[in-house]
């Protein structure tokens, strides 16, 4: 592995504070979607600076380094495709690769692609301004950088603001406490120790399995119970990557056209027109199969209420045979929303954890945390004492990022302004009233109700392929319409409409998780390959919808 990217992380001396550096794009973030932004953009010929706040490249994988941490899309699915030698060549060790590995991953590409003289990290953007005069970005970091580009990328990740909630006496806490997505590099050790964990999502039941191994107590703390699917995790079976190897060009075209992006078994059936065995035969198959799988179950389970009820229940009662004790398993059993419409969670013998004796599972939401005291946590019936917090509490989801850095488009107005209710794009991809500029993956898009990676390539590509478009016609700005945003959050809101997440609107997809964002339901849901065949028609139509200039 070179080190090579050392050599491009100098901060800015004072004697480049001011000046601009001029490139062809600003790519903002170096997670999956900066990094191939910055390839592509380069096989066009243009000139790419990328911006990284962290101090590696990696995004979600740099920075959630909690113990249990691995993707929930299995890694010979969730990897790049734009280059057969690469997918051929490298060796993911296990079914769902932990964050070390993807990691790994993810620099592999840098030094592969002799990518890390483009990127700059410890490089935090803070405002992006349109010129109308020159029709260019002007892009500065924290730290004084001045960057002029006539593209400015948003590939800020959908899931890296962390929220750590607002609850009193924090400040006061005498042990230590940790956000899972700002993990420290050194490990936190856990061995002995009374350990707190607020939250029950993804994050949390990946790690707590994996703390209480090494804590002394664990308690948890949980507000709203979760679907825990088994991931069904294991080494890479050799075989297995031997055929999926063998037919990589046949499956990666199947993702790139399926509802969700990658090769996971969908069920055309619908629940209720089965007979209670064959569905339950199914349930059984998805739980056997592991993560994910469960959604595609049937084809009508974010669709038809009492389908998705069914699902809910055959999942309650793999809780009740999982724990032993029943007012913790019942506990433990999600009620009030829709089976799905909270991110699915992928764990390893999280269920199995609350039979272990150092475990206890705390309900916040009869009697709700009131404050963190010097020695632990208070909820308005008991108290705990605590050496170790930890936060799995989640992320400003989805505009969090953007949200973050000063953006201004035409006429001074910020992006701020513009999603004061919400996120409003072209396809997801471009805010009209801001020209050349473009957000990878980003809210109206198929983004997190997608294989991100395969969503990535889908868009980095439109996206180049745009520019190149734009360069040969010797236009200096590309703009999308007022009409053709409006029509396509119609469309995004349309699709919503037919699911049930609309019944279920507090979760993070609807920004519901932080305080005083509006309530908008951001992801689009008409899956993944029906955003590509819409955003290939946009193109085929003259990138109908935009105007170049
Ligand atoms: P999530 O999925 O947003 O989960 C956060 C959890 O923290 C969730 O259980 C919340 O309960 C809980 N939470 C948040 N604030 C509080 C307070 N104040 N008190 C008690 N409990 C609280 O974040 P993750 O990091 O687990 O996962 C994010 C995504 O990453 C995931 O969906 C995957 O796509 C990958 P709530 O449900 O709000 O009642």
């Amino acid at each position: 592995m070179s080190d090579g990217h050392q050599v491009h992380t100098h901060l800015v001396g004072v004697e480049d504070a001011g000046v601009p550096h001029e490139v062809d794009a600003v790519v903002v973030g170096a997670g999956f979607a900066g990094v191939y932004a910055l390839h592509r953009l380069r096989t066009l010929g243009l000139t790419v600076q990328v911006l990284e706040a962290g101090s590696d490249i990696g995004g979600t994988w740099y920075h959630n380094r909690y113990p249990g941490a691995r993707c929930d899309i299995e890694s010979l699915d969730y990897s790049y495709s734009f280059d057969d030698d690469l997918q051929q060549e490298w060796h993911w060790t296990e079914r769902y690769a932990a964050q070390p590995e993807l990691l790994r991953y993810i620099r592999h590409v840098a030094d592969r692609y002799d990518l890390w003289r483009d990127i700059r990290l410890d490089s935090r953007v803070d405002a992006a301004t349109f010129d109308e005069a020159s029709s260019r970005w002007t892009v500065r970091t924290e730290h004084g950088e001045v960057f002029s580009a006539r593209f400015c990328i948003l590939a800020t990740g959908v899931l890296s603001v962390a929220q750590v909630p607002d609850i009193a006496g924090l400040e006061s806490f005498q042990g230590q406490w940790f956000h899972t997505g700002d993990w420290p590099h050194e490990g936190v050790d856990a061995s002995g120790k009374r350990v707190g964990v607020i939250g029950t999502g993804s994050s949390a039941t990946q790690l707590v399995p994996v703390v209480a191994e090494q804590a002394g107590h664990l308690t948890v703390f949980q507000r709203t119970a979760n679907f825990v699917m088994p991931a069904q995790n294991h080494p890479m079976i050799e075989q297995v990557e031997r055929e999926w190897k063998a037919e990589y060009p046949e499956r990666r075209a199947k993702a790139r056209v399926s509802g969700f992006g990658h090769n996971q078994l969908s069920n055309p059936k619908r629940a209720m027109e089965v007979s209670p065995e064959e569905r339950r035969r199914e349930f059984e198959l998805r739980w056997q199969l592991g993560g994910l799988y469960m959604m595609r179950a049937f084809s009508d389970i974010l669709v038809d209420p009492v389908a998705n009820e069914e699902c809910a229940e055959f999942v309650r009662g793999k809780i009740r045979e999982i724990v032993a004790d029943p007012e913790v398993a019942e506990l433990l059993s999600p009620r009030g929303f829709h089976f799905g419409t909270k991110r699915l969670c992928s764990g390893t013998d999280y269920y199995e954890t609350f039979n272990r004796e150092n475990v206890t599972l705390v309900d916040v939401r009869t009697a709700p945390i009131e404050r963190i005291t010097p020695t632990g946590l208070r909820t308005t019936a008991a108290e705990y004492d605590l050496d170790v917090l930890i936060f799995a509490t989640g992320f400003d989801a989805m505009t969090g990022s953007m949200l973050k850095i000063d953006i201004r488009g035409l006429d001074g107005r910020t992006l701020r302004e513009k999603w004061a209710h919400g996120p409003r794009s072209y396809l997801g991809v471009a805010p009209a009233g801001f020209p050349n500029l473009f957000i990878v993956a980003g809210p109206g898009s198929p983004s997190v109700f997608s294989n991100m990676v395969n969503s990535i390539e889908q868009h980095v590509e439109w996206i180049a392929a745009l520019i190149e478009h734009a360069a040969l016609r010797g236009a200096r700005r590309v703009e999308a319409t007022e009409e053709a945003e409006q029509a396509w959050i119609d469309h995004v809101n349309e699709a919503a409409g037919r699911t049930l997440y609309v019944r279920s609107p507090n979760s993070w997809y609807f920004g519901a998780n932080t305080p005083g964002k509006p309530r908008v339901f951001m992801p689009y849901v008409g899956g993944v390959g029906t955003y590509r065949h819409l955003a290939d028609d946009v193109a085929a139509k003259d990138y109908e919808g935009f105007l170049i200039s």
